[in-house]
């Protein structure tokens, strides 16, 4: 009989989540339309460089799903659904620290952690868990509450949990197997009938719309899929002119003539949709929710942690002069701070070991018998080696929680006098009994062994570095 195996899972669980997703919220079919449409015509316009940073059947297959979860209980068994998938938690992001408002959560991003994995299927997940324990948002009364409440319900049933570990283990399933554990994990994230409780739901959402969103509701839904395009400038001009209110900015790096680095992402507003509410009488009225938008990222070069520490240090510098000159527009000032400090080439950011590559035997070795020159820089400069750029897989805290709060129609409370809760990657990787990996560590490690084989097959005496 004929098995399943996890990237297959995995790429069929993106598939029927985007079509469940799409009939759920119309507007994110009309953005994959639309990103197909762009990403086309980006192909036809720049041929073979349009796939530098991945083929064009891997970034229009590409997506990133988030989904909120309350408890360390139900973030472990997320977990488990997605270690089924071959996907893995990646990164700590706190998202309390990135945000103005009130982001009363932690997040990690579940997704395939080797390059073959993630040429098969790149999906991934930013899942974020709420911070209950956090008094600058919870007192112990409303925290007691939570918890009860967070306690009653069950987000993923046994049957789902028991396929998951089974095929995490054997890294596929029967196709039956298969086809019952897809159909329950999507229905795990669909979006329940059932009534939501509208003074508990108001009760949470006047501390902060996400605290609602998660805690105030028996059951998790996909809160956006997010389709990878080619140019996102384009895209939300397009989105635009079709009438789509899209929030005020792209998040993240401006547009520039020099290297797409990291992330830029953008969405549409968070659109009303009908919920069926129970008032404290018990009766069951129509409501209105608007917790989902749909988002869109562009992805670059995933950067080493100096790159990074000069993305974090240019973004400080764009903050002055934005505060400086409130009219100005923040892409303006944006892009010329990158065009002043920012590399303007791939080879600059490879040269400044700034950003991650793979590095390859170059096609047209010399065959003058003198041999490879010593050196990185001088054995790219000859074309005895090639870069080809590793492309961010992860996300931005500041711009997650950019687009959190952008599609918040309000502010929320949050008492900053009290002491926060302490939460990091070792309390993450202790809740997910997994560890949690790092980003920087894996993209070294692809470029460290992509050197190690560019050694062996030019013969050098050292490994390059
Ligand atoms: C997650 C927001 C972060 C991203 O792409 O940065 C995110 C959420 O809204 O649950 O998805
Ligand atoms: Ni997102």
């Amino acid at each position: 009989m004929s098995t399943i195996s996890q990237w297959q899972l995995r790429a069929a669980f993106a598939a029927r989540l985007s079509q469940m997703y799409g009939q759920e919220v119309p507007a994110y079919t009309t953005l994959v339309d639309v990103s197909r449409e762009v990403n086309e015509d980006v192909l036809r316009a720049r041929g073979a460089d349009a796939e530098r940073l991945g083929s064009i059947g891997r970034v229009t297959a590409e997506r990133h799903g988030a989904i909120r979860v309350g408890t360390p209980r139900e973030l472990q068994q997320a977990a488990r659904v997605f270690a089924a998938l071959g996907m893995h938690p990646v990164g700590f992001y706190d998202l309390r620290e990135a945000a103005a408002g009130a982001v009363p959560v932690i997040s990690t991003a579940f997704r395939p952690v080797d390059g073959e994995e993630l040429a098969r299927n790149p999906f991934r997940v930013f899942t974020s868990m709420l911070t209950a324990a956090d008094p600058r948002f919870f007192d112990t009364d409303l925290r007691q509450r939570l918890e009860t409440f967070l306690a009653a319900r069950e987000l993923f049933p046994p049957e789902l949990l028991a396929l998951a570990d089974r095929a995490a283990v054997e890294r596929e399933l029967p196709q039956q197997e298969a086809e019952r554990f897809l159909r329950l994990a999507v229905q795990a994230f669909e979006l329940s009938p059932e009534p939501v409780d509208k003074a508990w739901y108001e009760t949470l959402e006047r501390i902060s719309a996400v605290a609602a969103d998660i805690g105030g509701v028996r059951s998790t839904h996909i809160n956006h899929l997010t389709p990878r395009v080619l140019d996102i400038d384009e895209l939300y001009r397009r989105m635009t002119g079709r009438g789509v209110e899209m929030i005020d900015t792209i998040q993240g790096p401006p547009a520039w003539k020099g290297p797409d680095v990291l992330l830029r992402q953008t969405s549409f507003r968070a659109l009303a949709e009908p919920r069926a509410m129970r008032t404290p009488d018990g009766d069951v009225v129509s409501g209105a929710l608007r917790v989902r938008f749909g988002e869109v990222e562009a992805r670059g070069i995933a950067l080493t942690p100096q790159g990074r520490a000069l993305y974090d240090d240019l973004l400080g510098r764009v903050d002055e002069q934005a505060a400086r000159n409130p009219s100005a527009a923040r892409g303006d000032l944006a892009r010329a701070v990158w065009e002043r400090h920012m590399p303007g080439s791939e080879q600059e950011l490879a040269a400044g070991k700034l950003g991650y590559f793979t590095y390859r035997p170059g096609p047209g070795l010399p065959g003058d018998g003198s041999g490879p020159p010593a050196g990185l820089d001088a054995l790219l400069r000859q074309g005895w080696v090639t870069a080809e750029p590793i492309v961010y897989e992860d996300f931005l805290p500041r711009s997650a929680a950019g687009i959190f709060q952008s599609n918040l129609s309000s502010e929320g409370t949050r008492h900053d006098d009290q002491q926060g809760a302490a939460y990091d990657a070792a309390w993450l990787s202790g809740a997910l009994g997994r560890d949690v990996l790092d980003p920087y560590a894996l993209y070294e490690q692809q470029q460290t062994r992509s050197l190690a084989r560019v050694a062996r097959e030019l013969g050098l005496p050292h490994v390059l570095g």
